[in-house]
């Protein structure tokens, strides 16, 4: 989650995170180096007092001003696209979670096993403890295995939400009628946290998203439990 002082991305979660995070850097370095010589370009046009009626035109100089920001384009786009399919993928799923958004709670479906289902508060005020996070825990969490690929199936049951989860690199919008679908692997043991990122109604603020991602034995112990 976002901790203080916290002003870039969360630390990723899953492995396609972690790219889109070295993706941004990447990114970032381009513009810095654009931003220096767009600056020193213009301080030195500023201060320079010399003037020619003869240069009129610069055939070599236009030329290359406008084919090398197409090229640094071509850098930027390249990795974007590779990051997009990649994120499209969906790699043998071993197991599929389905979130409902409605106004103003998440619920969700295990699939894959018989009536296991449950809806996710946020914790009130009133009711927090040392250990909650405020406006960020849930009643009921979900449990998901770390190192598994799992499908996430997405819709709402009133107006648009949007399921999201930062340090997952997920954010996959719930519309009412219409299934969407997204993937992900937890690359790491521990509680994850979102939120509803459409603006859907007075309580939008107050239906917070929580995974507790833990070793697979752990998960169908949770199972077994839950399925009782
Ligand atoms: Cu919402």
């Amino acid at each position: 989650m976002t901790t203080w002082l916290n002003m870039s991305l969360q630390d990723g979660a899953s492995p396609i995170m972690e790219q889109l995070v070295f993706f941004h850097d990447h990114v970032l370095m381009i513009m810095l180096m654009i931003t220096t010589t767009v600056s020193y370009m213009m301080i030195t046009l500023i201060r320079n007092k010399q003037t020619s009626r003869f240069m009129l035109e610069g055939q070599m100089i236009e030329t290359t001003w406008t084919i090398a920001p197409a090229i640094i384009l071509v850098f930027i786009a390249m990795p974007s696209l590779r990051l997009l399919y990649l994120m499209d993928e969906v790699h043998n799923p071993s197991l599929t979670l389905k979130a409902v958004g409605h106004q103003w709670y998440w619920s969700y479906e295990y699939s894959d096993f018989t009536k296991l289902e449950f809806d996710s508060y946020m914790i009130p005020q009133e009711e927090q403890q040392e250990s909650t996070f405020r406006l960020l825990d849930t009643d009921n969490r979900i449990v998901l295995p770390m190192n598994s690929p799992i499908r996430m199936i997405v819709t709402a049951a009133d107006v648009l939400h949007s399921w999201t989860i930062p340090s997952l690199g997920v954010k996959t919008d719930a519309t009412p009628g219409r299934l969407n679908q997204t993937s992900f692997s937890i690359s790491r043991p521990g509680i994850l946290y979102g939120q509803c990122s459409e603006i859907c109604g007075a309580n939008h603020s107050f239906m917070p998203i929580t995974i507790e991602s833990v070793p697979a034995k752990y998960f169908i112990n949770w199972v077994t439990k839950m399925s009782e």
